[in-house]
């Protein structure tokens, strides 16, 4: 079997550690006990020093024998198809935690990621707050009638969609107790845990080597 490998940067700031996307694919490989390795490419200079891997100079992308492919989403896509963990193996389950997948990047992801730039940019005003609260209003009814996205068991959508609703600013407004318990639910799990403690170690490792090189 080809080893797996997850590429993601050799350093990032403090801030957005925890939350860097080779997490999804991380976790995703814990879930389904896929073995894997993390290897890193330069933070410093990420705007040109790997744009044949990934074009944007973005973190993750994942390598699997010949075949290396970016995105998160379709990463996680590619890991799902190995493990029937992560997506039902009947064509409905399937169907459903595709459609899943794509709602968590596409409709969900695609307000929250901007609406927190304009957030922490200061914007007085945040122009897109009631298209995200609108969004976020609909999925909520969704979650209030089930525990899980696809399937009634936990898939790659629940991971997706947890990994995108999980940064506290975006349910910061509160009244939303359905997606705050599905929010809970999906991260208690040990092996998102796991994962979230290996990024975090992999940066302190990085800070140490970074001021040991001066
Ligand atoms: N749509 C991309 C987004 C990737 C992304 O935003 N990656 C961040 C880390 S989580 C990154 O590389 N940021 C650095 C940059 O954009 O220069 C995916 O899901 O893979």
């Amino acid at each position: 079997m080809s080893e797996l490998i997850i590429w993601t940067y050799d350093w990032v700031p403090k801030g957005p550690r925890g939350f860097v996307r080779d997490l999804r694919l991380r976790w995703a490989c814990e879930e389904a006990g896929l073995a894997y390795s993390v290897r890193t490419v330069p933070f410093d200079g990420r705007q040109t020093n790997h744009l044949s891997r990934q074009p944007f100079g973005q973190v993750p992308f994942l390598s699997d024998g010949e075949l290396e492919t970016f995105e998160s989403g379709a990463g996680l896509l590619h890991l799902a198809r190995k493990n029937e963990k992560l997506m039902p193996r009947d064509p409905v389950g399937e169907a459903e935690t595709v459609q899943w997948m794509i709602a968590a990047l596409n409709t969900i992801e695609m307000v929250t990621v901007p609406w927190w730039f304009l957030e922490v940019s200061g914007e007085e005003d945040n122009g897109l707050a009631d298209w995200m609260g609108n969004r976020l209003d609909q999925l909520e009814k969704v979650l209030n009638e089930r525990e899980w996205l696809a399937a009634d068991r936990f898939t790659a959508a629940d991971l997706l969609m947890a990994d995108v609703l999980r940064i506290p600013e975006v349910r910061s407004s509160g009244g939303r107790p359905a997606t705050d318990a599905y929010v809970t639910r999906v991260t208690d799990r040990p092996l998102f845990k796991k994962a979230r403690a290996d990024q975090l170690a992999h940066f302190a490792a990085a800070d140490a080597s970074r001021s040991a090189a001066g």
